[in-house]
């Protein structure tokens, strides 16, 4: 009778000594430790044999900072993290996690792809800590990242997130429905109307699952949402801000008064602002001693200008209660004036609409004081319902 196998215990040295001479490339195969490093000690998962160096799953660290951006619209995250880069200390990264361009460091290959990105999150992070030599870092993250951000939110680290909440304008979506591929260029006019409100509904339902983690250090900024107290890190950057509103150029953007105290701070990074300091181009249609009247960006009907006081002024009531009566003159003036020269006065035009969108129930966008003149065709309703 046969007796009943038992597996024995494969003696390295013995085993390999077997097969192989003691010299050349294999010698080391003899010593099992030997063999053990040659299996283990490089390569990829899947081609080689073990992880690389950022594939060890290690955690980010208790005395690191993570400010987590999230925003649907990536072009104004990406204002935000541009406005960190040039004015703190802050790292900031655009959506790494989405875009292959997020102005990040060489990091030796981890970084090559998004998809590798993801997959070595915590590497990646810790890299990017080692590569700014920094504690604190910021990036931008898609509100669809619901997993990626529960995972950030689990670490140590010291994690806050910033939502920026948008309003989902028709155009927005058609763009969006276009940019993920729901809907082609050949695709009929009504396909993509259809498509509007369900995108919309998915979109909103996005942010409101954010919303409803109850993350503990959880803000946000909303177009509609009362001014609250902000986080320590977004109140330094104001702080730098107001140190260099005091450098602006007198010329261009006119000193606060005592009694600004009570209106809300003017931001002199608003886009009115750096269109007034030369930094952005416009469309200028007339300028003035204290006025300057350019087209929207945005055109909502065939004549739709902004006329803007020169002043610091953040709304129509800071701009009533505070400017100069030369200001206040000069600005009603031109307006009508602009106006009469664009055809759209009732001396030679068929009218116009004036709109001045104060605060944040009358959505303004740009906080510096801004009328919109609109003519060209009947207006409609007062509100759209
Ligand atoms: P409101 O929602 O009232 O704050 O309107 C702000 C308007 O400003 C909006 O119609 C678009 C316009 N706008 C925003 N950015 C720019 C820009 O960079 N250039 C010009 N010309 N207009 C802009």
């Amino acid at each position: 009778m046969r007796a009943r196998s038992v597996p024995r215990r494969w003696n390295c040295a013995s085993g390999w000594g077997r097969f192989g001479p003691t010299r050349g490339p294999f010698s080391d195969l003899e010593r099992g430790g030997g063999v053990f490093r040659f299996l283990t000690g490089r390569g990829r998962v899947g081609r080689r044999f073990s992880p690389r160096f950022w594939e060890d799953d290690t955690a980010l660290g208790r005395d690191k900072s993570l400010l987590l951006i999230v925003s649907k619209k990536w072009h104004v995250a990406k204002r935000l993290t541009q406005g960190l880069r040039e004015q703190t200390d802050i790292p900031a990264v655009d959506y790494l996690f989405n875009e292959d361009q997020a102005h990040l460091p060489d990091m030796g290959g981890v970084e090559n792809t998004v998809s590798k990105r993801e997959r070595h999150r915590r590497a990646v992070i810790k890299l990017l800590f080692d590569q700014f030599g920094t504690n604190r870092l910021a990036f931008c993250l898609d509100s669809s990242a619901l997993p990626l951000i529960q995972d950030f939110m689990a670490e140590k680290t010291d994690t806050r997130i910033l939502m920026i909440e948008t309003d989902f304008h028709q155009d927005y979506l058609r763009g969006h429905i276009a940019r993920v591929g729901l809907a082609g260029a050949s695709a009929q006019p009504d396909v993509v109307e259809r498509l509007l409100p369900i995108v919309r509904r998915d979109l909103e339902y996005e942010a409101n699952r954010l919303r409803d983690m109850e993350f503990p250090r959880f803000y946000t900024i909303s177009p509609t949402a009362a001014p609250r107290p902000m986080p320590r890190h977004w109140r330094r950057l104001s702080t730098s801000n107001q140190r260099r509103r005091s450098r602006l150029p007198k010329s261009t953007i006119c000193s606060a008064t005592d009694r600004r105290q009570q209106m809300p701070s003017y931001d002199d990074q608003n886009i009115f602002a750096r269109i007034l300091r030369g930094e952005i181009p416009n469309d200028t249609v007339v300028e003035t001693e204290h006025t300057l009247v350019f087209r929207d960006i945005r055109p909502q009907a065939p004549v739709h200008v902004l006329v803007i006081p020169k002043g610091a002024y953040v709304s129509f009531d800071d701009f009533a209660a505070n400017a100069s009566e030369a200001e206040l003159v000069d600005f009603m003036r031109t307006a009508a004036k602009v106006s009469k020269d664009l055809g759209v006065s009732l001396d030679g035009g068929e009218g116009f609409r004036a709109i001045a969108n104060t605060g944040p129930h009358g959505v303004q966008e740009v906080p510096h004081f801004h009328l919109h003149i609109l003519g060209g065709h009947v207006m409609g309703p007062m509100l759209a319902h």
